[in-house]
């Protein structure tokens, strides 16, 4: 049997689930999750081993067209982006918000692409079967998919087939990563972004969007069974500094805690942690400020 290999962008709106898809076909968590939209920033590659296939999915920032500003245009960027040079495309849609306005618009840029694209409808444990039938016609009028799978990222159905279906579309090709990789992603950039997870979910308003992490220091001792990480959260004003940090101190001991646990369990060793905030000014309107952060 030959070897399959290729890169499979999944794109889709904001909050369709595109994050959660990606760590539950890798069955391990590298791409951050939140209940909020505009969570993913970074195109996040994840490494999918099957016998006779490897798969390298891309999970990408939603694609939105009502937000604005230099950060939300570098998202959109990248997401648009990764569907350059890739061997497929999966279209991510939310059964539970039917056809959006920014699935439109993310379907009508398919029309320039070579490579098959697939649809994904997401979250089908929270609508009832009979709505599926429709908005599965109302996608296919819009646009000749490759395949259609209905599936819940969430408790993990539909994933088999979803797999099956994306690699009959991949073309003969090499390992491009050794068989043990699940991502190419630098650790510190994964342990960063799980800080940022955390903020994301435990703040409100403006403030997870105002956030940006960076690794400063990161030690492995004890030939690597304890590393020591010590991690700036970036804000915008001073006021975002005061919540971040929390009365006494104790929302940056939640945001500590709950990365730290996942921190140790993606790098399996023993963490110490060190956060720290500070005011970064408006970075998110400084293109230059975001370059530096990463975006
Ligand atoms: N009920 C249900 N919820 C889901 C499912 N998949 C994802 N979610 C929820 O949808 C929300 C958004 O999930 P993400 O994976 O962060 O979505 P995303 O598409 O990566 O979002 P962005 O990175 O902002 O573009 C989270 O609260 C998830 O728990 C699903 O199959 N069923
Ligand atoms: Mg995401």
């Amino acid at each position: 049997m030959k070897f399959r290999s290729g890169f499979i962008s999944i794109v889709g709106r904001p909050n369709a689930g595109k994050s959660t898809l990606l760590n539950a076909l890798l069955g391990e968590k590298i791409s951050i999750v939140s209940f909020k939209p505009q969570t993913t920033r970074n195109v996040i590659r994840g490494v999918k081993h099957m016998p006779g296939v490897q798969m390298i999915f891309i999970d990408t920032p939603g694609i939105h067209t009502k937000k604005k500003g230099p950060l939300n245009e570098f998202m959109v960027r990248e997401a648009l982006s990764s569907l350059r040079d890739v061997d497929a495309a999966l279209f991510l849609v939310d059964a539970e918000k039917g056809v959006t306005d920014e699935d439109r618009f993310i379907i009508e840029g398919f029309g320039r692409l070579k490579s098959p694209v697939v649809l994904g409808v997401n979250k089908t444990d929270a609508v009832k079967k009979p709505a599926l039938l429709p908005l599965i016609a109302s996608l296919s009028a819009l646009f000749s998919f490759a395949g259609v799978v209905p599936i819940s990222a969430l408790r993990g159905d539909g994933l088999e087939e979803l797999s099956a279906v994306l690699a009959a579309l991949l073309p003969e090709g090499p390992r491009y990563f050794p068989d043990d990789a699940v991502t190419d992603l630098p650790e510190r950039f994964v342990v960063a972004e799980m800080i940022r997870e955390k903020v994301f979910n435990l703040t409100r308003e403006e403030v997870p969007y105002s956030v940006a992490v960076v690794v400063e220091s990161f030690e492995e001792k004890k030939g690597g069974r304890v590393v020591a990480i010590s991690a700036a959260i970036n804000v915008e004003r001073e006021s975002q500094k005061g919540i971040v940090i929390g009365r006494r101190g104790a929302m940056l001991k939640r945001i500590g805690t709950s990365a730290r646990a996942e921190i140790e369990r993606f790098l399996g060793a023993r963490v110490f942690l060190e956060l720290f905030v500070r005011v970064a000014g408006e970075w998110t309107r400084s293109a230059r400020a975001m370059k530096g952060f990463g975006y």
